[in-house]
């Protein structure tokens, strides 16, 4: 199980070909440490925990693993209409979910002011969007869904169906075209339309790991951000290789309106991690973008390479 969500970033065909692997899942799997106590010694050297067993045990099955791996999970399964974009359509993205019986759900609760959370992110981690799709009377939501480059996309679906509990699944988008990837390097700093938004704190992997975004607009701290979805941000967090998706909402009572936000991020594994932050200030909703590795927050953590030249923004799109 460990392997076969640590090989999904290289895609099904890949999995089948090293499918031999499978064998060193209880050796090679931290995945499960997503269930540790914060106190829990994450330990990727590759020599397990606990002895190995870890695997086969009775905690040891799907819900261990971090959201957003798998499009069919506890019985529910996300179906979009199509999964084919074209770039700058003006078409609305629809898609269903289809719960135990096979049957469209049409009951969720309300989590974070709504009922669906719909994230894409094209796979390289570029082009973020958190939109909140409406729901038919069938259950089909439907959400305008405008992408602008070609490549793979990732589409999560965060819900939690009335009587059950929360889910994130997803399912891959394509959107024909030449594909330029972007490499995103470590970068603690993100602008966005006149704000500045640092990223202060260790991210550690499988503990818990508080995180201070801090917003500035023209060098001056921002001190009334509004509410947004019942908070004054969310930080949403993709693992580096294959999107582990992770919702993080800030910590304790949320009383603060910045400058500071406070977060307690529970990263399932080391490893690098891409973080969105989105808030609210003037009315207006905008995303901070940031590329974090697990690790202590040193001054290498900041510093862009001018090795990675290619890593700019200056695609023109
Ligand atoms: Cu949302």
């Amino acid at each position: 199980m460990n392997t076969i969500a640590r090989l999904s970033a290289f895609g099904t065909a890949l999995a089948l070909v090293i499918g031999g692997a499978y064998g060193v899942g209880a050796a090679v799997g931290p995945l499960d440490a997503v269930t540790a106590s914060p106190e829990h010694s994450s330990d990727t050297g590759g020599t397990g925990h606990g002895g190995g067993d870890g695997h086969g045990g009775a905690a040891d099955d799907a819900s261990d693993l971090p959201g957003g791996l798998a499009s069919s999970l506890s019985g529910y399964t996300f179906t979009p209409t199509v999964s084919t974009l074209t770039l700058d359509d003006t078409d609305d993205f629809t898609f269903r979910i289809t719960g135990p019986g096979g049957e469209a759900v049409t009951a969720f609760d309300v989590e974070h002011d709504r009922r669906m959370h719909l994230i894409v992110v094209r796979r390289d981690g570029s082009a973020f969007q958190h939109l909140h799709p409406t729901m038919a009377p069938d259950g089909t939501w439907s959400v305008p869904l405008r992408v602008h480059a070609a490549g793979s996309y990732r589409a999560f679906a965060d819900f939690t169906p009335t009587g059950a509990t929360a889910v994130t699944l997803g399912v891959d988008l394509t959107a024909p075209g030449l594909f330029e990837p972007i490499a995103h390097l470590p970068d603690r700093h993100a602008s966005v339309d006149g704000y500045e938004v640092t990223l202060a704190g260790d991210l550690v992997g499988a503990q818990a790991s508080p995180l201070t975004l801090t917003v500035r607009r023209d060098g001056q701290p921002v001190t009334d951000l509004e509410p947004y979805l019942g908070a004054h941000g969310h930080l949403v967090a993709l693992r580096e290789g294959d999107l582990a998706y992770l919702h993080v909402h800030p910590d304790g009572g949320d009383t603060s309106a910045g400058p500071d936000i406070p977060f307690v991020a529970d990263v399932p594994t080391e490893g690098r991690y891409r973080l969105f932050l989105d808030f609210r200030h003037d009315g207006v909703v905008r995303t901070a973008e940031f590329t974090v590795p697990t690790g202590p927050a040193g001054p290498d953590a900041a510093t862009t390479s001018p090795a990675a030249g290619h890593a700019d923004d200056s695609h023109g799109h």
